[in-house]
């Protein structure tokens, strides 16, 4: 399809009404808050529907979109097949509180695509993944303080929420009200791509860390890479102290490689938590290691966890699509040139503009910061922090009026999927080097 763009601002009427009424039953008028654009202005956009690279919004406004619903669509909107998979699930009956071949099905394509991970239990989200993944390694090692890095997100449970990345870190509040003193106070949190930040945490508190979670490749303060030996680093940490190593894969899990950054990167983390791609869209999360951990999960062993949609079955036919179609082919490799050419445009048109950009990516994940000077770079927390947000918001406008859907906060990946082009990509280079002339106005 033909991604000619135009600038011409586009009318948004009905998206602020709705967007008036939703605020009078929901908080914030959202469901999660990274939508409501509180990181850019102005007023969400309210969406009808989508295909492929496009979403619509409820004007009738077309963008090719960047959010992705924030990872899991790496094969597009409404991919024939995933809502053929949905559909024919959804036909025989949408939950039914009881086992299904299709879990084992899933289970099984993630063991034989992850070998860390020999056995896998299924829940609804990222969040639930992450604090169910937490308790088991409390339990394994009977310890119960945790070390995390200040930017990482892993969902919204108490204990997680501490310097957390995502909607907590572009609304400001890196904490929240209502997380009790005293769970905070079982989190360390530690600079993310700094060993010796690590090893002081181990060291301050000798016997007691149950584990390092870490997303591999950060993905919730905008896209930071790791550096070379911090994950090599931090495994061997870890054995030394006697702690797990959990690797937060919600997000990188079967984007930047068929199995995730532990893949790409070979390293093996005792713990794995999965979400979003492994869910084709529905919604879904996952948590597994090897059988001897695994097997302390209730009723195999004495954790308890447990959910009512827990495997739900439509999720998990869309998940088992979602990873058939992008075992089959040259999907990364597609994925790979694609992401290469955004990225490569982007730092090329801030480089004819002169406009500072530090273009971060790891496969189909790219995030563009408006660093403060020339030449910055991007490699922790406080390195995406001091970026100029301002600066993203204006380009952040100029690019919806361009018709390109980006993440509302500069501390969010841009996804891109399968279903993009390079008709599409070029479309999106075209935006950026007229958006950025307002960026530096
Ligand atoms: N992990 C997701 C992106 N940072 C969360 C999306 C949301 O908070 O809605």
């Amino acid at each position: 399809m033909s991604h000619e763009s135009s600038s011409a601002p586009r009318s948004t009427a009905h998206s602020r009404a709705a967007y008036v009424k939703a605020s009078r039953v929901m908080p914030g008028g959202v469901s999660s808050p990274v939508r409501a654009f509180k990181g850019v202005g102005g007023t969400p956009l309210f969406i009808k529907e989508a295909r492929g690279c496009t979403i619509t919004d409820i004007d009738g406004n077309e963008y090719i979109d960047y959010v992705g619903s924030y990872g899991p669509l790496i094969v597009g909107h409404a991919n024939d097949i995933v809502v053929a998979a949905i559909t024919k699930a959804l036909g025989k009956g949408a939950t039914f509180g009881a086992s299904t071949e299709a879990e084992i099905r899933l289970a099984e394509i993630i063991t034989g695509a992850i070998p860390s991970v020999e056995m896998v239990r299924f829940v609804n989200s990222g969040t639930e993944a992450a604090m169910s993944a937490i308790r088991l390694a409390r339990a394994a090692t009977g310890r119960d303080l945790i070390i995390k890095c200040n930017g990482c997100y892993h969902g919204h449970s108490d204990g997680l929420l501490v310097n957390a990345g995502s909607g907590a870190l572009t609304l400001g509040t890196p904490s929240s009200p209502g997380v009790p003193r005293s769970i905070a106070a079982g989190t360390v949190s530690v600079q993310y791509n700094n060993l010796d930040d690590a090893r002081a945490a181990f060291e301050k508190y000798p016997g007691q860390i149950a584990c390092f979670c870490v997303e591999p490749i950060a993905g919730n303060m905008g896209l930071v890479v790791p550096s070379s030996g911090y994950l090599p680093g931090l495994r061997a940490l870890c054995d030394a102290h006697g702690a797990l190593l959990l690797f937060d894969e919600v997000m990188t899990g079967f984007r930047v490689a068929w199995g995730g950054a532990q893949v790409l990167y070979d390293i093996r983390p005792d713990i794995t938590c999965l979400g979003k791609i492994i869910g084709g869209g529905m919604p879904v999360g996952a948590y597994g290691g090897s059988r001897k951990l695994m097997e302390m999960i209730s009723p195999a062993g004495p954790v308890y966890q447990a959910g009512t949609l827990s495997g739900n079955p439509v999720a998990m036919a869309a998940g088992i699509a979602t990873l058939e179609l992008l075992w089959e082919g040259d999907c990364y490799e597609k994925l790979e040139s694609l992401s290469a050419r955004l990225a490569d445009g982007l730092t090329a048109a801030a480089e004819r503009a002169s406009v500072p950009l530090a273009v971060n990516r790891v496969g189909a994940m790219v995030c563009p910061f408006f660093t403060k000077e020339a030449g910055g770079t991007v490699t922790n927390f406080a390195d995406a922090t001091a970026c100029d947000t301002a600066r993203y918001a204006k380009f952040f406008h100029a690019m919806l009026d361009n018709g390109i859907f980006l993440p509302p906060s500069q501390f969010e990946a841009w996804f891109v999927s399968t279903a993009h082009d390079e008709e599409a990509i070029d479309a999106t280079i075209a935006a950026v080097e007229k958006s950025l002339q307002h960026v530096t106005a």
